[in-house]
């Protein structure tokens, strides 16, 4: 018997378990159809805030060992732009589109949540853990009260499924999902990128324009897991896990901590967008060999021991 692969998380249905992650071939609608046809069982979009942005100068990415670093610093054509691209994916794909937003104020969270809703999204991700863009990533995803407004504002301004993307770089990542789940947040998404940095030792100089970065990739795979996992024992909504995946392995060991379905980024450099299929193919060969019939069986087993 074929184990079932689907998984329900958040108000979504997906066909199975990964999703690709924001920031990562998100920012326009071809790029986005490809990785649907590609097998994933969702996208997310780019990023995109109330206006566009330009983002940091270059260096914006730097490769490290075991990861990657970034400060792209939100570059995207804001939501009036970007709207045409959202229709354009929602015309060819049949998988949930999950559109990531950010803003400066929770008003502004919830102003582009609410043209994404229009334009066709199938869920909201609220990115409020931009590692080095201060009122992004500081001032609103390391204090819990913000990120309670923003989560309020936008389930009562849209209709959708919201997913709010959470930081390491916080004391106490619970406290932040907690907030979240008590504002009525319908999944966390555990965990945005670790901040760090780079320094070209010939010219003394830091390597990214905007000197601090965001780390993502194998390094972070171990900080993710532990956020999956506390995350998913303090609280009862699903928790999507995403951080440093890279092969069906490191996907089911998100699974058993907690995450009721992963996101897939970095991986895509290297691995290429097969990714999803070979990720698909190892999770349904697991369950098959251990007689498991669905994905959800496995979720949190890691909280038992
Ligand atoms: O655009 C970025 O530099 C960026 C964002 Br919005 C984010 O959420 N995480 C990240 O590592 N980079």
């Amino acid at each position: 018997m074929k184990p079932s692969l689907s998984v329900k998380v958040g108000g979504l249905k997906l066909r199975n378990p990964t999703i690709l992650a924001a920031g990562v071939l998100g920012v326009t609608g071809k790029l986005l159809t490809s990785v649907a046809m590609s097998g994933a069982g969702a996208v997310t979009t780019k990023s995109i805030g109330p206006e566009p942005r330009d983002g940091y100068e270059n260096p914006t990415v730097v490769r490290v060992r075991c990861g990657l670093l970034n400060a792209m610093g939100l570059p995207n054509p804001g939501i009036k732009e970007f709207r045409k691209e959202l229709e354009d994916v929602k015309k060819t794909v049949n998988i949930p589109v999950i559109a990531s937003v950010f803003g400066f104020s929770p008003e502004d969270f919830s102003d582009v949540a609410a043209v994404m809703r229009d334009a066709g999204a199938d869920a909201i991700e609220l990115n409020v853990s931009c590692p080095h863009v201060e009122a992004v990533g500081r001032q609103i995803g390391q204090n819990p009260d913000l990120v309670s407004k923003t989560v309020k504002k936008v389930k009562d301004q849209v209709d959708l499924g919201v997913f709010t993307k959470l930081s390491p770089n916080v004391t106490d990542i619970v406290e932040i999902a907690r907030a979240a789940e008590k504002a009525g947040t319908d999944a966390i998404v555990a965990i945005n990128t670790v901040r760090g940095m780079k320094i070209d030792i010939k010219t003394s100089r830091p390597i990214l324009s905007a000197r601090i970065g965001g780390l993502s990739g194998a390094a972070i795979r171990p900080i993710a897991v532990r956020s999956v996992y506390e995350i998913s024992k303090a609280v009862q909504v699903p928790v999507i896990g995403c951080g440093g995946i890279q092969c069906w392995e490191d996907a089911v060991e998100f699974l058993l901590a907690g995450a009721s379905a992963i996101e897939i980024g970095t991986a895509i450099m290297d691995e290429g967008l097969e990714v999803f299929n070979k990720v698909v193919d190892g999770i349904e060969s697991y369950l098959a060999q251990k007689r498991i019939s669905e994905v959800s069986d496995i979720v949190g087993r890691a909280h038992s021991y």
